[in-house]
């Protein structure tokens, strides 16, 4: 997530002094060239030198650009030994998680949960002030900070797209197709997401929300949050 950061900064950078540069170019030339200044036009077709500065220096522009993009791009796709594997499956409307690889000391355990949103009046039923409308859901996936993750990605009916901007991640969900994802968290809290990939009528009400804990104590938090199944 910090590299998507830096580099967004990098391209705003550009970005300004590009526009600073061909603003002042403007100014030059309606200051310069307006007819009362400067009543005589001037004649010549070519100029090499300057035919070469302005392929060049955007070429160069956008050299700057790619190289640091390009090793962003696949640097977020390097899976670096994880130590939880969290397998999502898109439906029509809603999450399900699994987590295959569950240990805890009653011997690996295979968890497997939907997380449905709540309606408002669900919230009105629940009496809960301060929820988000529209972007609560019943269960939270819980996943540890400070730990190597993978995601699994992949859809039961139709194309749906599992997404949480404040870590930067976007993946689609195909059906018949398994797509990996690599994540570590930072900082313990809520995380909120939607679908991101329009998939039938209620692809606005299919939310996520990611329940960061401490790796200490995330087995305390899942095993009396989920019912097992
Ligand atoms: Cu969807």
């Amino acid at each position: 997530m910090e590299g998507i950061f830096l580099f967004n900064l990098h391209l705003l950078f550009v970005i300004i002094a590009i526009v600073t540069v061909v603003a002042w170019l403007l100014f030059l030339v309606i200051r310069n060239f307006m007819e009362f200044s400067n009543s005589k036009p001037s004649n010549f077709t070519h100029n090499n030198a300057l035919e070469i500065i302005w392929t060049s220096v955007p070429a160069l522009i956008l050299l700057s650009i790619a190289s640091p993009s390009f090793s962003l791009l696949y640097s977020l796709d390097e899976i670096s030994n994880p130590e939880l594997t969290l397998k999502i499956l898109g439906h029509q409307w809603y999450w399900s998680y699994e987590i295959s690889d569950f240990n805890s000391c009653s011997g690996t355990q295979h968890l497997k949960y939907s997380c449905y949103m709540l309606t408002d009046e669900s919230l009105k039923e629940k009496n809960a002030m301060g929820f988000f409308r529209n972007l609560e859901t019943n269960k939270r996936v819980i996943l540890p900070t400070n730990t190597h993750l993978r995601l699994l990605i992949t859809a039961v009916d139709v194309l749906h797209s599992w997404t949480i901007p404040s870590f930067g991640i976007k993946v689609d969900a195909c059906p018949g197709r398994l797509n990996q994802a690599n994540l570590f968290i930072k900082r313990f809290g809520l995380f909120f997401g939607q679908c991101s990939e329009i998939c039938g009528v209620n692809h606005g009400f299919m939310p996520i929300v990611l329940f960061a804990v401490p790796s200490v104590q995330y087995h305390y938090v899942i095993m009396s949050n989920l019912e097992f199944n």
